[in-house]
């Protein structure tokens, strides 16, 4: 295992990052809006079930935004707070638990904070109760400004449904709220109806459930079907408030909706007669889309491989704010130079041309069980890179980037 100390961190911060000069501050100025789209994963782009596409507006988005196909969730036990933690601080999610509930009180770097120094407002809006995954006390330590949780809407029996809110109303009832902030403004929207079991309405559902021997299978594509219709009013709603033109929007989807242990139905999704699948099968299930609008800005499909760790020094560096002296594990996805890696919990890494998990190393191309040499580097890297990440949050070491720390010792001594 490795060591850290916070000279070392405070050496890293020094590093030139990683990142595509030609995109520094193509968005300088616009307010920044991300969707965490609840346990939507890849597969369900460009997916038909009985004749009807299960994401019309995600799939011509797709073709209108920045739209990357190998980008990959890196999430725990934390679920969907992991990848607000992960996106919003790129660093990792801890081996067991949820760090927003074990260490909410640690000095972090996070993406609400930086923006913060450069005149923005930020705030978060999810129709459930404030304190699932401990949000409440997490969101002020990472610098967020407003909290819009159940309590900011009207919620009833007929308009919610699981957890809380459906996304529809959710989207109704949060764009008078984005209206009304001050611009520029970092806003977090979390959706919440595509969500294990995947409960809705007959009304409600806009396609028929997948055909399958599981019945989960079968209704999660009714409820990611309805949760694309909730993203498609988004859009049009931005557009009438004026929001549209001035705000970078960024999707992604935060987790797996279906485990592993729906395997039957997971194999008859993809095609596979045997109704069987491969550890390479279940990595590569973990693949979440990932969109980002940037006005102005045609757009175009990216293949590059990565994950949640790189949303905060891509969406930074678009903002035109200098990665320099932030302390990141990923690096900016438009990069052409970057390490082009996904590293999972559990200690499975992806690069281009191979996928190590469960101790064995796969050809990426063909998904065949390759020499397991070539995979050592990357087993290494994994390792070192969770552990350092650990090694951050376990000791609290981003304290000591912090310039008042250093004031606030000098006074205790
Ligand atoms: C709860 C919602 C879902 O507020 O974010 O949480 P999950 O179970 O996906 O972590
Ligand atoms: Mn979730």
């Amino acid at each position: 295992a490795s060591s850290v100390d916070a000279d070392e961190i405070k050496k890293q911060v020094k590093k030139d990052p990683v990142n595509n000069p030609k995109l520094f501050g193509a968005a300088k100025g616009k307010n920044l809006i991300v969707i965490s789209l609840e346990s939507t994963q890849n597969f369900v782009i460009d997916y038909k079930v009985n004749g009807k596409e299960v994401t019309p507006f995600l799939n011509k988005l797709a073709r209108s935004s920045f739209y990357f196909t190998n980008f990959y969730h890196q999430t725990g036990q934390g679920k969907t707070s992991d990848a607000e933690f992960i996106t919003d601080n790129s660093l990792y999610p801890l081996p067991r638990g949820a760090v927003f509930q074990t260490h909410p009180l640690n000095e972090y770097e996070a993406t609400p904070e930086i923006l913060k120094d450069k005149g923005y407002y930020s705030a978060v809006f999810h129709g459930n109760n404030k304190s699932f995954w401990n949000r409440d006390v997490m969101y002020q330590t990472l610098g967020y400004d407003q909290y819009y949780s159940e309590e900011f809407y009207d919620i009833t029996e007929e308009n919610s449904i699981n957890y809380g809110l459906k996304d529809i109303p959710f989207v109704e009832q949060t764009v008078p709220y984005l209206k009304d902030l001050p611009q520029p403004f970092y806003a977090k929207l979390i959706t919440l109806t595509n969500h294990h079991p995947y409960l809705l309405n007959e009304e409600e559902q806009m396609i028929d459930p997948f055909p399958s021997i599981d019945p989960i299978v079968s209704r999660y594509f009714t409820t990611v079907r309805y949760a694309d219709e909730s993203i498609k009013l988004l859009f049009s709603k931005l557009k009438k408030a004026g929001l549209y033109d001035n705000s970078v929007i960024v999707i992604y989807g935060d987790h797996y909706g279906i485990s592993e242990r729906h395997e039957e139905g997971l194999a008859e999704v993809l095609g596979r007669e045997d109704l069987e699948l491969t550890p390479f099968d279940n990595v590569q299930l973990q693949r979440v889309p990932l969109f980002i609008h940037v006005p102005g800005m045609e757009g175009k499909k990216i293949n590059t491989v990565g994950g949640q760790i790189d949303l905060k020094p891509t969406l930074l560096h678009l903002l035109g704010i200098n990665l320099k002296g932030d302390y990141h594990f990923g690096s900016d996805l438009f990069s052409k130079k970057r390490d082009e890696i996904a590293i999972f919990r559990n200690g499975t890494v992806i690069s281009k041309d191979l996928i190590y998990t469960d101790e064995a190393c796969y050809d990426k191309l063909t998904g065949e069980v390759t020499d397991s040499a070539l995979c050592e580097p990357l087993a290494t890297k994994g390792e070192e890179e969770l552990d350092r990440s650990d090694e951050i949050i376990y000791g609290d070491l981003l304290r000591f980037l912090d310039p008042q720390h250093e004031k606030k010792a000098a006074v205790e001594r």
